[in-house]
């Protein structure tokens, strides 16, 4: 039998961010555009599990190893009856790493965008641990939040790995920060930060041999086929992803191979040859970078853990 699972929320009420206008509006700007939050329905949720697990992407590997090592510490300073609030949690394996460490916690809070998915795999976590209150939220975490608090008001640990971070411009990444800094109501933030490097490691990471990466871009245009009836010809784009070594950061497009006339939603919207669709920023920084914008969004940055290689930081940043 299934472990009891709090209803899966859907904060606002059934509605994750409208991807038919915000298709349409960004396919008709000039550069073309689509927003990267709508890689995530049921696929394209599968097709990042698959990226995590490449060779090229170090960045999943590297960040469990840092959490699996550092565990003891990050829990002491998270400290015991805690409520984890995570954001954007995907398939929710990176968790368990801090649900086993702390001591006693209340309470975990996933946040997604990918509702059915969210549904299926906090199922599996719940039944692993039936003793933790458990409430996944359906939402668009990038929008202003108001997370109910818990009976007894545990104090709130907020939890954002993967450099999901690295997809937001500066700007809008220190936004962001301070929006988690408001919903954690005083409490603490581990986030995950994938850092500068050397650029061909870069490239190999966005850009793998067997083409994974290349299938999660296009998802954005099979997911317009399957939802909105579009007629986007896969074959027709190509998966392109240079590093900005200026900007640093990965850029991802889909690039038009020929003239072309797609239907989205009963308008037309045309492609010329080689014209580029920008899909994604993947922004990556320094330790002493990311700490400095944290503190302009008001945490106080404290302990950081990295790799031998330096490839990706933990950061432990403190509310003030
Ligand atoms: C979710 N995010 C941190 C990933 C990244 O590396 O920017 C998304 C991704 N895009 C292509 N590969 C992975």
């Amino acid at each position: 039998m299934d472990a009891p699972l709090a209803r899966v929320q859907h904060c606002p009420p059934a509605e994750t961010g409208g991807f038919a206008c915000s298709l349409y509006s960004g396919l008709s700007k000039t550069p073309k555009e689509i927003a990267c939050k709508f890689f995530y329905d049921d696929a394209g949720s599968r097709l990042f599990d698959r990226i995590c697990e490449l060779p090229e992407y170090y960045q999943t590997r590297t960040e469990v190893r840092l959490l699996k090592h550092h565990a003891g510490e990050i829990a002491q300073l998270m400290g015991s009856g805690v409520e984890i609030l995570e954001f954007g949690a995907g398939s929710l394996r990176k968790v368990r790493t801090l649900l086993d460490a702390v001591e006693a916690p209340r309470a975990y809070t996933p946040l997604d965008i990918s509702g059915d998915y969210l549904g299926q795999v906090a199922r599996a976590l719940a039944a692993d641990y039936p003793a933790l209150t458990l409430r996944p939220v359906v939402c668009d975490f990038t929008q202003a939040l108001e997370i109910p608090e818990l009976p007894g008001t545990p104090r709130r640990m907020g939890f954002f790995p993967g450099s999901t971070i690295g997809n937001f411009k500066p700007d809008a990444a220190m936004a962001l920060l301070r929006r988690m800094r408001a919903s954690l109501l005083g409490g603490g933030l581990l986030i995950g930060v994938d850092l500068v490097k050397d650029p061909v490691r870069l490239h190999a990471a966005y850009n793998d041999a067997a083409g994974v990466t290349a299938l999660f871009n296009k998802n954005l245009m099979a997911r317009a086929n399957r939802e909105l009836g579009a007629n986007f010809d896969l074959d027709a784009f190509a998966h392109y992803a240079p590093y900005n070594a200026a900007a640093h950061r990965i850029e991802m497009y889909l690039v038009s191979l020929k003239r072309q006339s797609v239907s989205l939603c009963g308008r037309v919207v045309e492609f010329a040859q080689g014209e580029p669709v920008h899909t994604e920023d993947s922004h990556k920084y320094t330790i002493e970078s990311f700490r400095e914008m944290a503190a302009r969004a008001g945490f106080n940055p404290r302990a950081v853990w990295t790799d031998e290689e330096r490839l990706f930081s933990l950061h432990w940043l403190e509310s003030r």
